[in-house]
């Protein structure tokens, strides 16, 4: 059985749970409590964040090194394109995803200017969903999971509108209807 340690509130925790429940991996969460953590969770991260995943005592931490792994051990169904070329350009995104993260937090943490460089983010976002039904491709995948934890948060809790960004509406509203996505915004409405 995989043991996910896990956080409700960590955005890189919902990467995992989002990609373990499209693989219908069956997984045993365990809450970590961030702001007061085990002293053991450093003996399974060194940095000792969340999420990480142990089976049969193998562990691995990385948000964007779990997807991958889990695409790779639990094939199907296939979360990324079959062709490498559409593969890599998934990656990309996943690779850059400090570029949007960076502004999300500035935003959170109430810095001036951050609510515009988040929108810019947001524009980008929006302009390669016009280009594209996902950012994975032509079909939904790890590109889209590592993204959505912070779109919803910030549309959820930060309240950030999406009136402007008719693409990015389209794009949660075809994710919503994915069981697995539906449950992420269950965890953060409970927030
Ligand atoms: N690069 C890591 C980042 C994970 C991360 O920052 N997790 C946060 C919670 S959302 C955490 O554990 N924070 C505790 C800390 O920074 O000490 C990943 O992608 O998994």
């Amino acid at each position: 059985m995989l043991t996910l340690y896990d956080a409700a509130r960590c955005p890189y925790c919902a990467r995992a749970r989002i990609a373990l429940a499209e693989k219908g991996v069956e997984f045993e969460a365990l809450e970590i409590d961030l702001n007061d953590r085990p002293e053991w969770i450093y003996e399974k991260n060194p940095t000792g964040r969340v999420p990480v995943v142990e089976e049969d005592a193998w562990i691995l931490p990385e948000s964007s090194v779990i997807m991958e792994y889990l695409e790779e051990r639990y094939p199907e169904p296939p979360l990324l394109p079959a062709d490498p070329g559409d593969r890599a350009l998934a990656r990309v995104w996943i690779f850059r995803h400090d570029d949007f993260t960076k502004p999300y937090y500035a935003l959170r943490r109430g810095e001036d200017g951050a609510a515009e460089r988040f929108e810019e983010q947001l524009a980008k976002l929006d302009a390669a969903l016009e280009r594209q039904p996902w950012l994975s491709g032509g079909e939904y995948g790890l590109a889209d999971i590592a993204y959505v934890p912070w779109v919803l948060r910030a549309r959820d809790m930060l309240g950030v509108s999406f009136d402007e960004l008719p693409a990015v509406r389209s794009w949660l509203d075809r994710l919503e209807q994915r069981p697995a996505i539906a449950r992420e915004v269950d965890v953060v409405a409970s927030l």
